[in-house]
């Protein structure tokens, strides 16, 4: 029994290493960009229909310049990933349709992050307002923490004025236009257990090791 023990622990030990050092590098150097796959309107506002702007899947996936109109005042939940609801990490990238087209169409949102229906979980996302008219080399909004909703809430009509009874004319640009929403996955359950798993054995292996 020396014999296969030793073998266990030379080989066996080796792989769990590696499996748990694969599992552990992912995390944070090369995590999986995950983009928004389902929404809920919280509040509400009104917005244009030009383009389908009314169509929320437009918010939803890679960038694509098909593009969801928030509406004045409105706020919208998102959440990702396939299945949605994928836990995640930042940063976060948010698309615009017309980012950088400063002094036309400017709109702006309040970015929050949280847990699904834990108000106090939510904290407010930097840069606060979100703005398209700042010039952004990459769209790009922080936060600490991990969290499984982006919430954004429009400001365009308290920033920038408009006029929400007539959207249809220049100057009245309805709400933020959402082309697309990015986060970095939290790596799912499983690699967790893989590499608890692997853990315990090793701790298992060294004990039988020490028993012989
Ligand atoms: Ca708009
Ligand atoms: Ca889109």
């Amino acid at each position: 029994m020396g014999l296969v023990i030793n073998i266990l622990s030379k080989t066996g030990v080796g792989v769990l290493a590696i499996t748990a050092a694969l599992t552990l590098t992912p995390i944070k150097a090369d995590a999986a960009t995950i983009h928004a796959t389902s929404a809920d309107i919280i509040v509400d506002g009104p917005r244009g229909t030009a383009n389908n702007r009314d169509e929320i899947s437009n918010a939803f996936g890679a960038a694509d310049g098909a593009f969801f109109e928030l509406g004045y005042n409105a706020v919208v939940e998102f959440q990702f990933g396939t299945p949605t609801g994928q836990r995640f990490f930042g940063p976060g990238s948010l698309i615009e349709i017309t980012l950088n087209n400063d002094p036309s169409w400017k709109e702006a949102v309040r970015i929050e992050v949280g847990i699904k229906g834990d108000e106090s979980s939510f904290v407010t996302a930097q840069p606060n307002p979100f703005k398209n008219t700042e010039t952004f080399a990459n769209p790009v909004f922080t936060f600490d923490g991990i969290f499984d909703t982006v919430r954004l809430t429009d400001l365009t009509l308290a920033l920038f004025g408009g006029n929400p009874s007539n959207l249809s004319t220049q100057g009245a640009t309805g709400g933020f236009d959402v082309d697309a929403i990015s986060v970095s996955a939290v790596p799912l359950p499983a690699a967790g257990f893989l590499l608890v798993g692997a853990l315990g054995g090793l701790a298992a292996l060294r004990r039988r090791k020490r028993a012989s």
